[in-house]
């Protein structure tokens, strides 16, 4: 997608602190970060939301959960959260699916 920003991270266009590749995701630090690691897992392809994306490819749908658990590891955390805002109602901004990873403070529930 032309307008897409996370499209154009995905392809180099704008630059991110990308912590993890995999063939179908990419996985870089959101520049708000709400915790010591808030990592943002991106499908390389454009679906708007989770959803969609496990609908229109299963398999990078299971790869970003996989890959969040990979980077989670990486930075030490065995404890972490796995979140999907979907709609903006729910906090959506970017309509580019997107796993967030955070971990490293008490996370509390339920979430605001
Ligand atoms: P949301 O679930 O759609 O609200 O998450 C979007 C995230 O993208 C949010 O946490 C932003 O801080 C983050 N983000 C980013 O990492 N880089 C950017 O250039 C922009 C947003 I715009």
């Amino acid at each position: 997608m032309d307008d897409c920003l996370f499209c154009k991270i995905v392809a180099g266009e704008i630059p991110a602190d990308t912590v993890h590749v995999t063939e179908r995701t990419v996985a870089f630090r959101d520049i708000n970060a709400q915790a010591p690691t808030h990592v943002l897992v991106v499908p390389r392809d454009h679906y708007a939301n989770a959803a969609e994306l496990a609908a229109g490819d299963p398999t990078a749908s299971a790869e970003l959960v996989t890959a969040a658990a990979a980077v989670a590891a990486a930075e030490g955390y065995d404890d972490y959260r796995l979140v999907y805002n979907t709609g903006a109602g729910a906090g959506q901004s970017v309509f580019h699916t997107h796993l967030h990873v955070i971990a490293g403070r008490p996370l509390s529930w339920p979430p605001g």
